[in-house]
């Protein structure tokens, strides 16, 4: 019997493509994708699909016990950028969502959990370079707020209910399968959606703002290690750092024109300006890399790379 697998938040930027990936390994019947919405075309033919509202415990529990679900990938969330505009409801969903799963893990009707966290849970009084895995947080967005209590909600299910848990702390992630929702590094993938089509973006954070970035491969090879690893290796049960780039708009736009060398960058910061400046601009993972081996494969020149490949295979 394979073991059947549950992603909540499939259609979304990150869900789509662990969907797609999970039902490569473990066979397409083997992993259901579940959202609130309807997803890409791909992600919808290529396996089962289910709508539901992460926010459903019976809808959630439902779906769980019809598919003998033992394990969860919970990937619904709202990102920092809407959860500012929408304070309670980004609260609501991040949170209710993240203790129907918790709890089901508690009363042993799945066996794992997979939760993301953020590099969202630094604050302003975080050390910015080389952030280390503990450290001060005092995020101040909705979203970071709720990824750190959330964080804490994990070890604490961990430690007293043996539930196995496990998470890591996104930086912003750039793919081109699917469009990013909502979040302060969005700008790096509008860039170069915006770039091959009209050869020019206007980025609404500042040309020297440097963030901790990483290409969506990367990001689902740290999401399907860390769930492969052996429970004893994984000694972090709140969420790991997880790193594999930093750069600024500047250079991310010095890397488009090796591609379009007449590409025009201007430069008009918003309120998500705010919310970049609280964040690490380096982060170190040195736990994640000792404990469960993550190791990184791609750097900017080759996600730049990927990411012409990419759209441009789209557009034809
Ligand atoms: C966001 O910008 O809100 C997200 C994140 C870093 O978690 N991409």
């Amino acid at each position: 019997m394979p073991t059947n697998i549950l992603v909540i938040g499939a259609s979304g930027q990150i869900g789509t493509e662990l969907t797609l990936k999970l039902r490569e390994l473990h066979g397409n019947a083997a992993v259901i994708a579940s959202d609130i919405r309807e997803g890409s075309e791909e992600l919808m033919s290529s396996g089962p699909f289910e709508i539901a509202n992460a926010m459903d415990f019976d809808a959630i529990e439902k779906l769980v016990g019809h598919y003998n679900i033992e394990v969860v990938y919970l990937m619904a969330a709202m990102l920092s950028a809407t959860g500012e505009k929408v304070p309670m409801k980004a609260w609501a969903l991040n949170m209710d969502s993240l203790f129907n799963v918790l709890n089901l893990a508690k009363d042993k009707k799945i066996k794992k959990v997979f939760w993301p966290s953020s590099i969202a849970v630094f604050g302003p009084s975080t050390p910015k370079e080389q952030t280390p895995q503990t450290t001060v947080m005092e995020p101040t967005t909705v979203y970071g707020i709720s990824k750190q209590t959330g964080e804490r909600w994990c070890s604490y299910y961990h430690k007293k209910y043996g539930v196995d848990v496990r998470s890591i702390r996104y930086p912003g992630i750039i793919s081109y399968k699917t469009l990013p929702g909502g979040g302060t590094t969005d700008y790096a993938v509008e860039i170069f959606h915006e770039a091959m089509q009209n050869g020019k973006y206007t980025s609404f954070l500042s040309e020297e703002t440097e963030l901790p970035m990483m290409f969506m491969d990367d990001a689902i090879k740290a999401t399907i290690d860390i769930m492969d690893a052996p429970s004893e290796a994984i000694k972090v049960r709140s969420s790991y750092n997880l790193s594999a780039m930093s750069f600024t708009p500047k250079i991310l736009a010095e890397e488009v024109k090796r591609h379009l060398p007449e590409f025009e960058m201007n430069y008009e910061p918003d309120f998500r300006q705010d919310i970049a400046d609280t964040w690490p601009s380096s982060i170190d993972d040195a736990e994640a890399r000792a404990d469960w081996n993550w190791s990184h494969n791609f750097n900017i020149s080759e996600l730049t790379d990927a990411m012409f490949t990419g759209i441009k295979s789209q557009l034809v």
